[in-house]
């Protein structure tokens, strides 16, 4: 727990938590000094014993949840057999129990989905931005445009239409293509699709694990790095980093700029969409403080050629940048 704190996650308050817990334990079994000494392993029925699911683990959150419980299980085990040596040595150990549990809490939820990625473009449909066209044919556009991540940000449908785009969009996407609902959890999960967007306003990023797990991918918009952080300790797989440009997409007071992307890049500790007025004419100028990925929507969207944008937008991308995976 503390390797994936310190290393993944680079979170000094949790490093330190850590740590500390793992000092007062030490400083608790001082008492027992002999331990080790009192050590048979060639004696011990049960080393013999193992269950299959403790043999694999799938992935390094796995591996930092499966730490989490065993933390719990061991504490509980001393604290239960401390109380017929000593109650005290037993309170103290609960105390540091419910310590570790707190820890463990912010730790796990801190990891997101364990599913982030970076893309490269992630493209936010909006069918009042497809003009006069017929939205379905500015979505299949795209859709077979196989952009990274399609975003569906429709502000005005009633609950029911919304969760049938939904659908339609999920059925819609190309495999590889991520599918991402602006601030509904509920639709998200209804329809099947990997993930849910929020914005600083929207429901918070730590309710909303509480509703999908680890289940969908969540994405946040920050536009300062002290909401970058909070995100990120909220659990956040992804954040949105603008407004870069003016935007006529959505009303926005303040630009912050390839400044704050800047900013962004130099923490870089999770997946970024650049987003807000970003274009093929533009992007250029990101490229240049090296974005990874771009959110965009009216350039894409309200285009005589949706998939020409989205091809002009990744050939900038890709000469700066190797695809990752
Ligand atoms: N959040 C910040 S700017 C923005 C959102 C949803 C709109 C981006 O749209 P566009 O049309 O690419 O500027
Ligand atoms: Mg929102």
């Amino acid at each position: 727990m503390e390797e994936a704190a310190r290393f993944r996650l680079g979170d000094a308050d949790l490093t330190t938590g850590l740590k500390q817990l793992r000092h007062d334990l030490s400083e608790s079994l001082l008492r027992f000094d002999n331990l080790d000494l009192n050590r048979d392993t060639p004696g011990d029925v049960g080393t013999q014993i193992s269950t299959p699911a403790e043999r694999t683990r799938s992935s390094t959150a796995e591996v930092v949840i499966a730490a989490g419980k065993r933390l719990g299980e061991a504490m509980r085990v001393l604290e239960e057999y401390g109380k017929t040596i000593d109650a005290g040595f037993a309170a103290s150990i609960q105390t540091l129990r419910y310590c570790g549990y707190d820890l463990e809490h912010r730790l796990n939820r801190a990891l997101g989905s364990g599913r982030a990625r970076q893309w490269q473009i992630c493209v936010i449909f909006s069918e009042k931005l497809c003009g006069d066209r017929d939205w379905r044919e500015v979505a299949q556009l795209i859709a077979d445009a196989e952009p990274d991540c399609i975003q569906l940000r429709e502000k005005e449908l009633d609950d029911g239409e919304l969760l049938r785009r939904a659908r339609l969009f999920v059925e819609m996407a190309a495999p590889q293509t991520t599918v991402i609902i602006n601030d509904r959890p509920d639709i998200a999960l209804l329809a099947s699709a990997d993930g849910v967007h929020l914005g600083q306003t929207d429901l918070p990023c730590t309710e909303v694990r509480k509703i999908v797990g680890r289940q969908l991918i969540v994405g946040v918009s920050t536009s300062a790095l002290s909401e970058a952080e909070q995100a990120l300790r909220d659990g956040a797989d992804y954040c949105g980093v603008g407004p870069m440009f003016p935007t006529t997409t959505k009303r926005k007071d303040t630009i912050v700029g390839p400044d704050y992307l800047r900013r962004y890049l130099a923490w870089n500790k999770l997946p970024h969409v650049a987003i807000g007025g970003i274009s093929p004419d533009n992007i250029d100028r990101l490229v240049q403080l090296g974005v990874k990925g771009v959110a965009v929507s009216a350039a894409v969207c309200g285009a005589d050629q949706p998939d020409q944008v989205i091809h002009r937008l990744r050939e900038a991308l890709c000469a700066a940048t190797p695809a990752e995976v």
